[in-house]
């Protein structure tokens, strides 16, 4: 392609903000971004871009970037040596460790931990040196459940199953909305585009969702269901498709237990019983039921709106159980498993473990080695042993991702020592005593090693940085690995093993990988006559394709005896609390219920300071539909105060009928008040901040998942102005 100056160089690397991994083509002239577009040539993306890609030319440039370190003081914050910071931190963490106990110390790692290269390739050897089990991460705001019921049924926690997006005919789609997060738990590059293709081969994509989103606009058919009904309309799904005897003798049926437990636990919710609780009529539901049996290449796909909520690992049982019913799981055009060149479900199997210890204040089991983050504030305020006196914060800001904002930073400011890694001072960050920003974004190699594992389609691709690092900055890995020997606790055996890990670069680490992979020149399988290696990979920057994702159960289920649990004991003893569900009313001090909204242009909390996103009009406002609005004297444009029991904020109403009635909607990450924080463009658009009303005690009741969805809460109009 052709650039615009002579001086330019055009470079290739992968988008690492969301989960769809697009190709992006940048072009660059003496060391500045000129522009950023899509890679048309990306044997996955094929050129798609969204308008957060465009905005890492500003995420560059942005003055408010920390890019040495700094340390908070009486008078403000004051640049420090990297030696200078890593000898505090050393210091203060061994002091609190040897005064308190290796549980003093707790860690969160936020989900760019997931997204960025260097710092996914080097977190866990990092947080395992540190040895101790106060370990959170944003996973407990987001996919625990997903994670626990993949371990429960099929054995591994991060086996999930994905949408075979290119092959289906019939996508049922609850809670989640891809044409704004462009997809989770499915990366694909433009979902848009997969959906209309879907359409166009007379397929239908059907949502069912509080809300008309943006999804459920274009999508063939939307349904608005009352949040946390979820379960009961899959129970009802469940229940209908063993009455009429509508069960397919599948393959993986064979290898399936415990068919007769699910059918008598779905006995209890006939359509008719549960339809009035959902909001969908009894028609509808079974409308939707003729549907997915018609259709022979089906996919029942759920993603954040139900996890997050009371019900959430019921919800994501019940969705891979009606996939498998209908004989779509492991089955070309249903949901399959990926097959990825850096195989991490092989190389994480040993961590894949859950429900080994509990959390001290509340007894809530671990999860993969992690606690729930809505406890986290709770266990640094508690007094006694184990209680976190210091914390660490890796790519996080829970101080606004975490339910109940002001508890957590009330316990953020109790800490006696706190340091970060982040490029920005934040709300969370502000409360440490140093901050380690790492190179990010343009400055950065890329593989996403961790979303091939959850891609439509198995592809590779790396990207070298596109741009180099000024002197006096450091990589995340580097950081981290600096961390890794120096916060080291542990026997000889293990010190000799940190030593090790430690040292080895990242580039090296993801060769070995890619060698010893399924794909690699050293691994199992031959591809094209050719295995995989970094420095192949390296002459192909629009990635190479490993096609489409196919069958590969039994072989790679991680149960002991290779057979899939359709019915853990863990889900036939938590389903009981459905049963209540049927004629529950609403709450009569706070009778309205709040869910969340992601936009296109945004991103959780974190770049709200890049005026080419957050610029333009108002996004922070609540959904209000008209008729609530009337009850509660509310009119378009309004001031309100929105109250829970935990909290109360003040917001623009904007009245819509794409809301169900009874419910509020606000996009979450916002709230950017605090005077302390250096981010002079979100704090002019600082917006309110919705976890200030969430109850930190709201739990999926299995896997202790943050149950955002469904708060009650309150209205009242504050009269005209506009704030
Ligand atoms: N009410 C409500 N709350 C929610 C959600 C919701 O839908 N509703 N969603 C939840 C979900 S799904 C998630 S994943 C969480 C996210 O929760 P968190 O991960 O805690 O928060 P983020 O807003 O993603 O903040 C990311 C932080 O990482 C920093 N960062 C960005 N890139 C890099 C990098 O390369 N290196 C380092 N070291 N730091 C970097 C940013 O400056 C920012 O401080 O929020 C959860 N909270
Ligand atoms: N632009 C943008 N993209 C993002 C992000 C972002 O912040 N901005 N965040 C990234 C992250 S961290 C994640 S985890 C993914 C999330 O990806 P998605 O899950 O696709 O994103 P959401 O927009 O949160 O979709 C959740 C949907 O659930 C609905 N919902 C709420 N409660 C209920 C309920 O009780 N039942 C049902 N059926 N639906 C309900 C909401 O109205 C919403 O439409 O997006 C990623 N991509
Ligand atoms: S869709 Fe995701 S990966 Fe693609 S450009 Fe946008 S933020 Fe980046
Ligand atoms: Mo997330």
């Amino acid at each position: 392609m052709s650039t615009s100056h002579p001086n330019t160089e055009i470079k290739y690397r992968t988008c690492h903000l969301c989960e769809a991994m697009c190709g992006l083509e940048i072009e660059i002239a003496n060391q500045e971004v000129v522009s950023i577009r899509g890679h048309e040539a990306d044997i996955y993306s094929k050129g798609h871009i969204c308008p957060k890609g465009v905005a890492l030319k500003e995420l560059h440039n942005d003055p408010d970037r920390l890019k040495q370190p700094v340390k908070r003081t009486p008078e403000g914050w004051v640049k420090i040596s990297w030696k200078e910071a890593f000898d505090t931190i050393e210091r203060e963490i061994k002091r609190v460790r040897k005064q308190y106990g290796n549980e003093s110390i707790g860690t969160y790692t936020g989900n760019p931990t997931v997204h960025n290269t260097g710092t996914a390739l080097t977190l866990y050897d990092t947080i395992n040196s540190i040895n101790t089990r106060n370990r959170y991460a944003s996973h407990s705001l987001d996919s625990v459940p997903h994670m626990l019921v993949n371990q429960l049924m099929f054995g591994h926690a991060v086996l999930a199953p994905i949408p075979d997006i290119e092959r289906l005919d019939y996508m049922l789609i609850l809670g989640a909305n891809p044409l704004a997060s462009n997809g989770s738990f499915m990366s694909t590059p433009d979902f848009k585009g997969k959906m209309r293709a879907i359409q166009d081969r007379g397929g239908k994509v059907v949502v069912i969702d509080p809300r008309r989103t943006e999804t459920a606009q274009k999508a063939s058919e939307h349904y608005f269901i009352q949040p946390e009904r979820d379960v009961l309309l899959l129970l009802g799904i469940i229940n209908e498709l063993f009455r009429r005897e509508a069960v397919v003798a599948s393959r993986v049926l064979q290898f399936t237990d415990h068919l007769e437990e699910l059918k008598q636990i779905a006995s209890d919710y006939p359509i008719e019983k549960i339809s009035s609780a959902t909001g969908i009529s009894a028609d509808q539901i079974h409308h939707i039921v003729d549907d997915l049996i018609k259709h022979s290449n089906v996919a029942v796909y759920g993603r954040m709106g139900v996890s997050v909520q009371s019900y959430g690992s019921l919800c994501q049982w019940l969705i891979s159980c009606i996939n498998i019913l209908l004989g779509q799981l492991d089955e070309e055009g249903g949901v399959l498993f990926t097959l990825p060149a850096i195989d991490y479900v092989s190389l994480m199997a040993h961590e894949s473990k859950i429900f080994r210890y509990q959390s001290r204040v509340h007894g809530y089991k671990e999860i993969v080695g992690e606690f729930p983050t809505a406890t986290l504030a709770e266990e640094m305020l508690t007094p006694g042993e184990g209680q976190i006196k210091a914390f660490i914060s890796i790519a996080g800001n829970p101080a606004r991702s975490a339910p109940n904002s002001a508890l957590f930073e009330e316990a953020l400011a109790s800490l006696e020592f706190m340091f970060a890694v982040d490029m920005y001072i934040n709300e969370t960050t502000r409360h440490a005593n140093i901050i380690l920003p790492p190179a990010v974004g343009l400055e950065t190699m890329h593989y996403s090693f961790v979303l091939h594992m959850v891609a439509t389609r198995n592809t590779t691709k790396f990207s070298p940085p596109p741009l180099p690092i000024a002197p006096g900055q450091k990589y995340d890995w580097e950081i981290m690995s600096e961390l890794q020997l120096r916060l080291f606790d542990g026997n000889w055996i293990q010190w000799i093993k940190n030593q090790i890990t430690a040292r080895i670069p990242p580039r090296l680490k993801l060769d070995l990988a890619l060698r010893t992979g399924p794909y690699g020149v050293w691994g199992g399988r031959l591809f094209r006559g050719d295995g995989l290696s970094l420095s192949r990979l390296e002459q192909r920057p629009e990635g190479i394709d490993l096609a489409p994702l196919r069958p590969i159960f039994p072989e790679r289920l991680y149960t002991a005896d290779k057979r899939i649990k359709l019915v853990p004991k863990e889900m036939a003893d938590e389903v009981k609390v459905v049963a209540g569900l049927v004629d529950q009313g609403a709450d009569s001090e706070f009778p309205l219920q709040l869910i969340g909204r992601r936009h296109l242009r945004s991103n959780n909390s974190w770049m709200h300071n890049l005026p080419v996103l957050a610029g333009g009009s108002r996004r922070c406002t609540a959904l209000v539909h008209p008729t609530d609005a009337a009850t509660f004297g509310i009119q378009d444009g309004h001031s309100i105060r929105v109250s829970s029991p935990c909290g109360e904020i003040e917001i623009e109403a904007e009245l819509s009928e794409d809301i169900i009635q009874g419910t509020v909607s606000i996009p979450h990450g916002w709230g950017h008040t605090d005077t302390a924080i250096k981010q002079q463009f979100a704090q002019q658009n600082a917006g309110a901040n919705i976890n200030q009303l969430m109850d930190h005690t709201r739990l999926d009741g299995l896997s202790y998942n943050a149950a955002f969805s469904g708060q009650p809460i309150k209205i009242e109009s504050l009269g005209s102005q506009k704030n």
